[in-house]
């Protein structure tokens, strides 16, 4: 028997269907949950309209500095290198990205628990929440690619499994975000809209797609639509700034040609009620440091111990 829900977001379809408004809430929690969380009233509906919310100097840069130092760590870590969650740059041997990591850091691990953070992440999944995948990208200087437009749930829905968009990314600068060194873009407003995309998900793809990715990528077309109607946002700032945004919100970012790293932290909470299924494109589940499947207990926040909270 099919475990599966019916399939709400088709996509990797034979051919190009209509876009559709999504079909989820954007804030989920509803009541004391909505109304008595760290983020204010403004704050949410910032995050309705828009899909994303800035926090400069969300944290202090003493403690941006120790994550900097894991990440010159690995670059010397064979364990690291070695590990499947490790990408490496397209025809490089520079580290792309690191998937996991909050499982190979006690300091990852312990941010991705920080109590505000937690308790953000439920007022805007309105349930429990746990982890369903971790990276840093690191965006060497010169070397560092990008990462083309797309939708993360797109992917999530089609390759994990995943089945409604209850999910957000919350990501950390772990250097200066400039306009030079391919600081992330977004679209506002494009995460109530779902893009249906064209082409059949080989088996693995993953091996491919996170060096480049080449499907679940919106049309020329659809991306001008879009683009044309809310523009492009791309948030620089210091090291230690904080970007939320929702799994629907389509975003990207440029090569860096500058000498600078634009290395950046991201989790991504799940709703435990949005837990996944068989992946809707049909192929073979992807491996837990992509779709995390094993781990998926409702996340308790340390209240001992916070990550420095710059008043
Ligand atoms: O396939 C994925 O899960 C990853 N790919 C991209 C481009 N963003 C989300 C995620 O890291
Ligand atoms: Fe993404």
């Amino acid at each position: 028997m099919d475990s599966h829900t019916n399939d709400l977001y088709p996509t990797r379809l034979e051919r190009p269907v209509e876009s559709f408004d999504r079909l989820d809430p954007v804030v989920h929690s509803t009541g004391r949950q909505r109304t008595d969380g760290p983020l204010s009233a403004v704050e949410l509906a910032q995050y309705e309209r828009d899909g994303f919310l800035v926090f400069d100097r969300f944290i202090d840069e003493t403690t941006v500095q120790r994550f900097r130092e894991d990440l010159r760590s690995y670059e010397q870590d064979t364990s690291v290198l070695n590990s499947e969650g490790t990408i490496t740059e397209p025809a490089k041997q520079e580290i792309r990205s690191i998937f996991g990591i909050h499982e190979v850091s006690d300091r990852f691990d312990r941010l991705i628990r920080d109590p505000e953070i937690v308790d953000m992440v439920q007022q805007l999944l309105g349930s429990d929440v746990y982890i369903h995948q971790s990276r840093i990208n690191y965006k060497p200087g010169f070397h560092g690619k990008g990462f083309d437009w797309h939708s993360d749930f797109e992917t999530w829905h089609a390759e994990d499994g995943m089945p409604r968009m209850r999910s957000v990314s919350f990501s950390i600068t772990l250097t200066d975000n400039t306009p030079f060194n391919g600081p992330l873009m977004l679209v506002p407003g494009s995460h109530k809209t779902f893009i249906p995309c064209v082409g059949r998900t080989p088996e693995d793809n993953y091996r491919s797609s996170l060096k480049k990715q080449d499907l679940g990528v919106p049309s020329d077309t659809e991306l001008d639509r879009m683009i044309d109607q809310h523009g492009i946002t791309a948030p620089t700032g210091p090291a230690g700034s904080l970007i939320i945004f929702e799994c629907n919100t389509l975003h990207g970012s440029n090569a860096n040609m500058s000498p600078w790293p634009r290395s950046n932290l991201f989790f991504v909470y799940n709703s435990v009620e949005n837990q996944l299924e068989k992946p809707f494109c049909g192929n073979r589940p992807r491996p837990d440091f992509l779709g995390n499947r094993t781990r998926t207990e409702a996340l308790k926040p340390d209240r001992n111990q916070r990550i420095t909270r710059t008043a």
